[in-house]
């Protein structure tokens, strides 16, 4: 009954209690650990073991047999944490030192903002949780490997502005392809690093999806995200439409979090024959975001087209209009130019930069954060991070990267490439279209799909490219690919060809409206009588029953909590496919990397921690040769020490 006092406890949920409660009170967490958790963890053992990997495998780089090693963090050695220790098995750890979150849940955002203007050194946030694992693994880092880095986290980056380490698309892999929660994920990572500001991606009003939903989903996913311990929203709209900008602003402001409403960069603001996107543009739109109480700016340069030159153009205004707005600006590494871009951002006034770990950056990454650590060492932007911390945690991500060997982009991408400036090529969908042409075999087809993703945007009218836009052009050039047509065979039979559906809502209006308008005649061509939005899409959908949803989920999987009711509401069939595998497998989170991936080896033995102090030792025996008349094959594992076997159907 006390636990669940505390679940229900507002000011604990909002993370105004301090977390170290938990860790001084381990009795609350020993519960007597389910029989079915291990059968179910077997269960999975043995499907991955008998059927091969659980999730799809990219490429045929195997996950290395390897444990990241851990850089220690000081441990609490007193009686009570000894005593502690002993009850827990767990190491225990001194306090973190105090960070920005102390002063966001003291003063809430408007002092957080006002902290971050006055901070003298460059602020940096460490991307290394989410985009960078984006942008080169296609989003499958595992929970376990973010936590198993946290604590050191905690302890030696308490001076970082944030950690990026949700939203964008960890939500939808987390559940399609890790089967984790994410919110379970949040609220992990919140237990162990208390003092270091969340950060999350909000697509705006399409939240951490692909199609906008209905406004109160918006509203209630960001009060959650709240209570499961996020502090900071980066808000953005694929077109830049305001209405959507605000809509997504205004749920995160009413939750609670940060809103760092985000201007997403195209163009080039030092090309002056590049007419569409200029400093004026831009200057408005961040007018327009201050106006509607934005308390951080961010440019948000989703393709590293940000150069130098352009950088020192952009920062310099909008610094000189909003003296008191902290600037923070995000880039990708594309074009190998990232690190110059924001030594120049620094320079021209912005507050924050977005840097990843050196072992998880560059390329379509974001720039590397020991390579600008040592850039202003010395210098008034000095970060007061030291290069020695940096390489400790860039030596753990190196070895936790190979365990992802599967994923890596560099299967096919070895090397920046400056040819993002024409193609205009988002980081994430870069190595996503590369992947994709060269699986087809087809290495000279990527040649191709960039050129065609280059007519294809100007086909649609040079719009801001990030998701969801993004998508909508990737889809467009790669049919004008398949289908062999330049855009001028578009033009000419646009009534008559069968255009993907993603480019045929976003005539209709379906994200929003882009600056400039839809193009005519394509957009009538293409439309002929068929419906179309006027105005912000959102506006125009009806409110989501949370309750009915509830009801409906409750009735295949009773367990269903609040959480996982929004899991579905964002995304119905992933969420569907997450509960009965969880229902199945339990919680496959805990696997390490590689059991996760491939499976053990016959005589291999693991350690699976399902909770604070108990551990599942598990080792695999053997896989029958022969078959049952049902098509099974009996799997034998030791499960601490007891004898154990599942049967697993052979899909094989
Ligand atoms: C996302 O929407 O996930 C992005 O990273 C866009 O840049
Ligand atoms: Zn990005």
């Amino acid at each position: 009954p006390f636990l669940l006092n505390v679940l229900e406890n507002q000011k604990f949920l909002n993370g105004a209690v301090d977390t170290y409660f938990i860790d001084e009170h381990p009795q609350l967490f020993m519960f007597k650990a389910s029989q079915n958790r291990a059968q179910k963890i077997l269960n999975y053992l043995g499907q991955v073991m008998v059927n091969g990997p659980a999730t799809p495998l990219a490429t045929q780089i195997p996950p290395a047999d390897v444990k990241p090693y851990i850089p220690a963090v000081p441990l609490d050695l007193s009686p009570e944490a000894i005593k502690r220790q002993e009850m827990t098995g767990e190491n225990t750890a001194v306090k973190p030192p105090k960070g920005f979150k102390e002063i966001l849940r003291e003063g809430g955002p408007d002092a957080f903002a006002k902290a971050v203007r006055q901070h003298k050194g460059l602020l940096l946030m460490d991307t290394t949780f989410r985009d960078a694992h984006q942008s080169l693994l296609a989003t499958r880092i595992r929970t376990h490997d973010l936590l198993g880095v946290s604590p050191y986290v905690a302890h030696n980056f308490s001076n970082l502005y944030s950690l990026e380490n949700w939203g964008g698309a960890t939500f939808d892999v987390a559940l399609r392809f890790l089967h984790e929660c994410p919110w379970e994920r949040l609220e992990d990572m919140r237990r162990l690093i208390p003092n270091v500001p969340f950060q999350m991606l909000l697509r705006g009003a399409n939240a951490v999806g692909y199609t906008n939903y209905p406004d109160n989903v918006v509203f209630k996913f960001c009060d959650m995200a709240v209570k499961a311990g996020m502090d900071v929203f980066r808000v953005f709209d694929s077109l830049n439409y305001l209405p959507n900008l605000i809509l997504g602003m205004d749920a995160a402001g009413k939750a609670g979090g940060v809103v760092e409403a985000a201007i997403s960069y195209t163009g080039d603001v030092s090309d002056p024959s590049k007419k569409k996107y200029d400093l004026k543009y831009y200057l408005n739109l961040a007018d327009e975001l201050v106006k509607a109480g934005t308390h951080v700016l961010a440019i948000k340069d989703m393709a590293g087209l940000l150069k130098p030159q352009a950088a020192k153009l952009l920062i310099t205004a909008i610094r000189d209009k909003h003296p008191s707005v902290p600037i923070h600006v995000h880039t990708h590494d594309t074009s190998g130019a990232g690190v110059a871009s924001m030594l120049a951002c620094a320079e021209a006034g912005a507050d924050v930069v977005d840097v990843a770990v050196d072992s998880m950056s560059g390329m379509t990454s974001q720039p590397s954060m020991g390579a600008l650590v040592a850039s202003l060492q010395g210098t008034p932007l000095d970060t007061g991070i030291p290069l020695q911390t940096v390489s400790e945690y860039s030596a753990y991500w190196e070895q936790a990267r190979t365990l992802y060997g599967p994923f890596e982009c560099t299967a096919t991408m070895k090397s920046g490439n400056a040819d993002v400036y024409l193609n205009e090529i988002p980081g994430g969908q870069y190595t996503n279209l590369q992947f994709q042409a060269f699986s087809l075999g087809l290495g000279s087809q990527f040649e191709e799909v960039k050129r065609a993703y280059r007519d294809a945007n100007l086909l649609l009218g040079d719009i801001i490219k990030v998701t969801p836009s993004s998508k909508v052009v990737g889809d467009f050039a790669q049919f004008m690919v398949q289908n062999k047509l330049t855009a001028a065979d578009i033009e000419a039979r646009a009534e008559e060809l069968s255009f993907p559906k993603s480019v045929v809502e976003f005539f209709q209006g379906a994200i929003g409206i882009p600056y400039g308008g839809f193009p005519e005649p394509l957009r009538s061509k293409i439309l002929k009588d068929m419906p179309r939005i006027e105005g912000r899409p959102g506006q125009e959908l009806a409110p989501l029953d949370f309750e009915k949803l509830k009801e409906d989920l409750k009735e295949h999987y009773p367990e269903v909590s609040d959480q996982d009711v929004m899991s579905a509401a964002m995304y119905p069939q992933v969420a569907n496919d997450f509960f009965r595998i969880r229902d199945k497998y339990g919680p496959v989170k805990h696997l390490d990397t590689k059991t996760f991936l491939v499976g053990p080896n016959v005589g291999e033995t693991i350690e699976v921690k399902i909770e604070r102090g108990k551990t599942l030792d598990i080792k695999t025996l053997a896989i029958s040769e022969e078959m049952t008349a049902a098509g099974e094959r009996e799997v034998f594992f030791e499960l601490n020490g007891q004898l154990r076997s599942v049967f697993i159907r052979d899909d094989q």
